[in-house]
């Protein structure tokens, strides 16, 4: 059965460019009810460690850059079937190819510099929000 909870970051290119405001309310609009969220920026080791999966990838470096840049919105969200709902709102990776109208179509600049991260399964969204969030941090 899938799971009714994902995470997701709203990454330091859209907070720069002033993008916070509208792309959480796309995500109210889109049904997700916030569970925990909090404005922060994430060390180089820390955006290493949470991107660890991609270590053996040519962009690794570039995107602990990145992802440790500027400050971003965490947030776990809740909803019926949340990852895969979340995706098609985010739209794909290379927003070149992401549909019109999701996030990263609206608001992503380039593969690397996408606005936003949604976790790709239940598992993933459970690891990467119990890494941002303690327990008494959800509600
Ligand atoms: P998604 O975020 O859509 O699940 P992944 O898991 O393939 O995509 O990649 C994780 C992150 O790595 C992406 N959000 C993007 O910021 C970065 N990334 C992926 N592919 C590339 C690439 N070819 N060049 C630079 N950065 C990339």
């Amino acid at each position: 059965m899938a799971g009714n909870r994902t995470f997701t970051m709203i990454k330091p290119d859209a907070v720069r460019n002033g993008h916070i405001g509208d792309i959480l309310a796309q995500m109210c609009k889109a049904g997700f009810r916030i569970v925990a969220m909090k404005y922060t920026k994430l060390s180089a080791e820390k955006a290493g460690e949470f991107y660890a999966v991609h270590k053996e990838r040519p962009f690794y470096g570039e995107l602990v850059e990145f992802m440790s840049s500027g400050p971003i919105v965490a947030a776990i969200l809740e909803k019926d079937n949340a990852v895969a709902d979340f995706r098609t709102l985010i739209g794909a990776t290379n927003p070149a190819e992401a549909a019109p109208g999701t996030i990263r179509a609206l608001y992503a600049t380039s593969i690397g510099e996408n606005a936003v991260h949604g976790a790709d399964s239940d598992e993933n969204a459970l690891i990467e929000g119990n890494f941002h969030f303690a327990g008494t941090e959800m509600f």
